[in-house]
């Protein structure tokens, strides 16, 4: 539980970034490194010749001065990997488990970097070091002992190398299973699915240069002031050049509001820039209202207003299914779109304006739309919106679903998939010689849930931390400790590796600022942005403890035990990773030149049907425009819908600080966003204390929780994500995504007693 010292409530910010940015991150690598290193990295991350920031994925600016493509929360990010490696065996054996579950995100991750390997087993309260190779002899003979390889399942968190990425995939398969779950299931699965069906790829269609040329940029539900903010830069470019940026989200956030660019002397003293043209205050889940709203408005001006607002020759052309969903929104009535989306029918005219008067509009969207039940039907509003417009395939304008983790959609790329294509499978049969698995794998829920039926024996981690990120906490952790075997793959200790089940590993590996030396020789690896960009990464820093693999020498190596008869050398594939490109070259379709690329000019945009030649992939080899309906859930009296959000001292379940500047919060993360009109409806003032619990399963609940007043739409709530993550239900998914519904969750509360 977070400790809640000296929680203080401030009025929110109105601007991101600024100085205080600088000296924010300048703490963090001060408390957790020392400054040299810290500088040493600093100065490297996200140069070409240096490494990819291990936070988000927002591109880098490569025909920028790349010696200044770094934000405040990159390099927090790197703060924690640069930690010392004090998680070593003598802190294990000085730390129970159950001591060690006591502690919250933050504390546990003072501990610091892994630095050797661990093992404990069951009714062992302490991990004890092990060797690699019995470690490694180890795992392989209780993998083979399954009756079937689909009692196992291999998990993936988006930092993953592509290299390492594709050797995981490749002995998972050649080990006879398709359960590769991975954190993308509880992330942006909702737009890998809703793009595939009606554009033909699952990822973005525009590049960084779009945004500078863009008349409007659309940003649903995403936060990049604390997220991405290097996309800022971005904004404030577009902003200046006179695009006008609409932003839907149900909290006024400071980052989409002004920005002051930390790294420029106007941005030091000065106001910033204002970003947001327009702020639509949506409410949770509002967004197909509103969206269909916007569309509705855009039909209804092409009527009376003779402007060329819709772009028939384009609809002509490239899509289907456009009369079915012209009269599927005509049958919309405004007054539910308005009671729907919780805007007025003036504002949602607004936005409809700002996209009529837009010859180019790009639309970005993060964990505000892919959380919902929903989620696959709104983006998919989200694109048929724009095929209206023809913003597809052209300069300035596109889809743009911002993703998360840093290599995430490269290790999509890579065939990290429960669902592989036909196409990668046929690859990987005809190039190495076996016969993969046909049959669908487990997503991340269907991994949990079948570890809790005993269904499922063995678990192994590449990355992440599954307990938190998962809904359920309390039965996560019961289902974890079902499993026979647990081997995780980490740089830092997380509460996932506190619940190991019979036998539980723990291999601690290179963190991505750090050198991979194989053989004497520096490797590099490479991972792909949101923006299809592949491109090198070598980390600067000596290691942080000599015994420390690579993600790829403990892939490689588990692999070579596992598989002994495969049709590779998986071993000689350490000693140089440009063999396991030149693999990746022959299976995966855009790779051709792979290394010749990273060696020249260090990276290349893959290839994007839409984006290069307005190509669609779908059976039709159309864009598709489809049809969705309003229904929303209805709140009964004394209900709320909750989101469960970042803070701004956060990557995802590595939490480094207790502040949310920009929300005002300081000191604690145990809070409530409520607006002051629900507050006062139930008798209760800013500051008390409360407990929220699950409106379908009471038992549910996270107490002490404290209430501020916020500009948050009525009957909407948000809390911290992962503290939260009690209250979320297994049963609440996401239609097709099988996402968690983690921003909308029906709670109720009450005062602590
Ligand atoms: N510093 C830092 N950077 C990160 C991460 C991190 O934790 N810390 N995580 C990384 C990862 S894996 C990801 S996926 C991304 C996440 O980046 P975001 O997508 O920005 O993630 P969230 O913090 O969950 O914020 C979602 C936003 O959606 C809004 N929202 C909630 N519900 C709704 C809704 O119903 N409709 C609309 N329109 N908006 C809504 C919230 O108010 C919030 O502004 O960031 C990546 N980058
Ligand atoms: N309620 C709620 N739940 C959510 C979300 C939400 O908004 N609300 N967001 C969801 C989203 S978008 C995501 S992406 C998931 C995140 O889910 P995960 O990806 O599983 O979680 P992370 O917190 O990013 O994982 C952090 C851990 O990764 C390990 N790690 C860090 N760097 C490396 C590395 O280079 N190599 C290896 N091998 N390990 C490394 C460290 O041990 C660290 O503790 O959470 C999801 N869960
Ligand atoms: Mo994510």
């Amino acid at each position: 539980m977070t400790k809640e010292h000296k929680l203080k409530i401030n009025p929110a910010a109105s601007s991101a970034g600024g100085v205080k940015s600088l000296t924010n991150a300048a703490q963090h690598i001060w408390h957790k490194s020392d400054l040299l290193t810290g500088i040493k990295a600093v100065k490297s991350m996200n140069k070409l010749s240096g490494f990819d920031c291990p936070g988000c994925a927002w591109p880098t600016a490569l025909t920028e001065n790349l010696a200044v493509e770094i934000c405040e929360n990159g390099i927090k990010a790197l703060a924690e990997e640069i930690s010392p490696n004090n998680a070593d065996s003598a802190y294990f054996a000085a730390h129970s488990l159950n001591e060690l579950r006591g502690l919250d995100d933050y504390h546990l991750g003072l501990a610091g970097r892994l630095s050797e390997p661990l093992i404990i087993r069951e009714g062992e309260e302490h991990y004890q070091p092990i060797s690699w190779a019995a470690a490694f002899d180890l795992i392989a003979a209780q993998l083979q002992a399954l009756a079937t390889p689909d009692q196992a399942a291999f998990y993936t968190s988006g930092r993953t190398s592509n290299e390492a990425a594709f050797l995981y995939q490749l002995m998972v398969r050649m080990y006879g299973t398709n359960n590769l779950p991975d954190s993308a299931d509880l992330c942006h699965e909702a737009s890998g699915i809703a793009l595939t069906e009606t554009l033909g790829i699952g990822k973005g269609s525009v590049t960084l240069d779009d945004f500078y040329r863009a008349d409007a940029i659309f940003i649903f539900g995403q936060n990049p002031g604390s997220n991405h903010p290097r996309m800022l830069k971005a904004l404030q470019k577009a902003a200046a050049n006179g695009c006008k940026i609409v932003s839907i989200n149900p909290l006024i956030e400071a980052g989409l509001m002004r920005f002051k660019n930390p790294q420029n002397l106007n941005g030091i003293i000065g106001n910033g820039s204002a970003l947001s043209s327009l702020l639509l205050q949506v409410t949770i889940n509002g967004d197909m209202a509103l969206i269909s709203g916007i569309i509705k408005a855009v039909f209804e001006f092409a009527e009376h207003e003779d402007a060329n607002v819709i772009d028939r020759e384009f609809i002509q052309q490239y899509t289907a299914g456009f009369s079915e969903f012209a009269a599927n929104i005509k049958q919309m009535e405004w007054d539910e779109i308005v009671a729907s989306s919780g805007v007025s029918q003036e504002l949602i005219r607004e936005a409809a304006t700002i996209f009529c008067q837009a010859k180019r509009v790009i639309a970005c969207w993060g964990m505000g739309l892919t959380q919902h039940h929903n989620g696959v039907a709104t983006i998919q509003q989200v694109v048929n919106l724009l095929l209206l417009g023809g913003h597809l395939g052209r300069e300035g304008a596109g889809v743009c679903p911002v993703r998360g983790h840093s290599n995430v959609q490269g290790d999509k790329t890579m065939g990290i998939t429960e669902n592989p294509p036909a196409y990668l499978l046929d690859n990987l049969a005809q190039k190495f010689n076996f016969i993969p698995p046909r049959k669908s794998g487990k997503d991340t829920i269907a991994t949990i849930q079948a570890l809790a039926a005993g269904e499922l024996h063995a678990l192994v981690t590449l990355g992440g931390n599954l307990l938190m990120a998962a809904p359920d906490t309390h039965a996560t952790a019961k289902a974890l400790q079902t499993a026979q075997l647990s081997v995780h793959i980490a740089t830092k200790l997380n509460h996932t590796h506190l619940y190991p089940g019979k036998i539980g590993l723990l291999l601690p590996c290179l963190a991505r600022s750090e050198i991979d030396r194989q053989k004497g020789i520096a490797q590099l690896v490479t991972v792909e942005n949101s923006m299809g960009i592949i491109h090198r990464s070598a980390g600067v820093l000596e290691p942080c403890s000599a015994n420390l693999y690579s993600e790829v020498a403990i892939v490689a190596n588990l692999a070579a035990r596992l598989l002994p008869n495969a049709s590779l050398n998986w071993l000689a594939l350490i000693a140089d990773y440009s063999q396991i490109r030149d693999l990746i070259a022959k299976v995966i379709p855009g790779f051709t030149d792979y290394n010749h690329k990273i060696a020249e000019t260090g990276w290349f945009y893959l290839p994007n049907g839409v984006r290069d030649k307005l190509a669609f992939a779908t059976p039709s080899a159309k864009a598709i425009f489809t049809c969705h309906s309003l229904a929303q859930r209805q709140l009964a009296a004394g209900e709320y819908l909750l989101m469960t959000t970042r803070s701004h001292d956060q990557f995802n379940t590595t939490v480094s600080g207790m502040n949310d500047r920009y929300r005002g919060i300081k000191g604690g993360r145990m809070v409530l966003f409520m607006n002051q009109l629900d507050i006062a409806e139930l008798n209760l003032t800013a500051g008390a204390q409360v407990t929220l619990y699950n409106s379908a399963y009471p038992e549910m609940e996270l107490a002490n929780l404290t209430l501020v007043s916020y500009a948050i739409p009525r009957r909407c709530l948000a809390s911290y994500f992962p503290e939260a993550n009690v209250l979320i239900p297994f049963d609440s998914l996401g239609a097709r995504s099988q996402t968690p519904t983690s921003k909308s969750i029906v709670v109720r509360l009450r005062p602590n007693s």
